[in-house]
């Protein structure tokens, strides 16, 4: 966390504008940005809640926290999608891998919240040009407990502690050690199809979901090829742009069905790799979602 993200070259920029490049850069975020139109969100709503349907209960906390992206062949396509990719290269240059997905799901009137955390302590990355794309299915509304950012926060890292506190969605309840005053937090409000940028080194977290709808949001982890795994075990990526002329991380399964069963042992071997690994290593995506 302590080297600065290099700004890419703004002339060639795709989608992002000369100032929200610098916004970016300067504050650790940027929002919103429009990927899709909202019936097209809302169809990949649909195709997530018909899948819950026929399961007969919300997607497997297992599956929704790892690469998600490698479950649903809908998913893949998003990952892929060029508004998206586009927007990303603008920030960390044009040989992007995708690294993981997770679905942060919070049901209605759901107490779980995220605590005010920072990526980069977690996850064993050996730079901070790291971009989430967050990717609204839904409404994320203050009431539905939208993401909240602390705008440059992503150049200072803090010392974290596991809370494990109850409701909250991380998996050991990290939080920073700091006091955060709530009034110089953004809300990344977002309309359905719209997604915000965050830096891997921000703090941010979320409230419960106060409303009657419920708020999904798609976190998709983009890194360029440079970048190594250099905590965790052998990790996996998926070149989604460019050339990746490093070879830093193994090639992910391309899905060809949902839940496929080639993907389906991959889960289980990452699984396996990480639950060998000391309690607190335990997961490369910090992450974890209660229900
Ligand atoms: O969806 C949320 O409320 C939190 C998301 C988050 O922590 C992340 O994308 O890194």
């Amino acid at each position: 966390m302590s080297v600065p993200l290099t700004a890419h070259s703004t002339a060639s920029a795709k989608l992002l504008s000369p100032d929200a490049i610098s916004q970016y850069h300067r504050d650790g975020f940027y929002f919103p940005i429009k990927v899709m139109s909202e019936a097209a969100a809302c169809a990949l709503r649909d195709r997530l809640e018909s899948y819950e349907k026929a399961q007969g209960g919300p997607l497997d906390q297992v599956y929704r926290r790892h690469k998600v992206h490698l479950l649903f062949t809908w998913l893949w396509q998003l990952i892929h999608n060029p508004n998206i990719l586009d927007a990303v290269e603008d920030l960390i240059g044009p040989n992007i891998l995708c690294w993981s997905s997770s679905f942060f799901i919070k049901e209605a009137h759901d107490p779980s919240f995220v605590s005010w955390h920072q990526d980069a302590t977690y996850w064993g990355l050996s730079t901070d040009d790291v971009v989430t794309a967050w990717v609204a299915l839904s409404p994320s509304t203050i009431p539905a407990g939208a993401m909240r950012v602390v705008p440059r926060s992503h150049l200072t890292p803090f010392e974290h502690r596991d809370t494990f506190a109850p409701n909250n969605m991380l998996t050991r309840g990290q939080e920073v050690m700091v006091d955060i005053d709530d009034a110089t937090a953004v809300d990344l409000v977002l309309r359905p199809g719209e997604m915000s940028l965050h830096h891997v080194g921000i703090v941010h977290g979320s409230e419960p979901n106060q409303s009657d709808d419920r708020r999904i949001g798609l976190a998709i982890r983009y890194i360029p090829t440079h970048v190594r795994q250099i905590k965790g075990p052998q990790d996996g990526a998926t070149l989604v742009r460019g050339v990746d002329a490093f070879g830093h991380f193994d090639k992910d399964l391309t899905p060809e069905t949902d839940f496929s069963p080639a993907v389906l042992a991959l889960h289980h071997r990452i699984f396996d790799r990480h639950s060998k690994l000391a309690p607190g290593k335990s997961d490369t995506s910090g992450k974890a979602a209660a229900s």
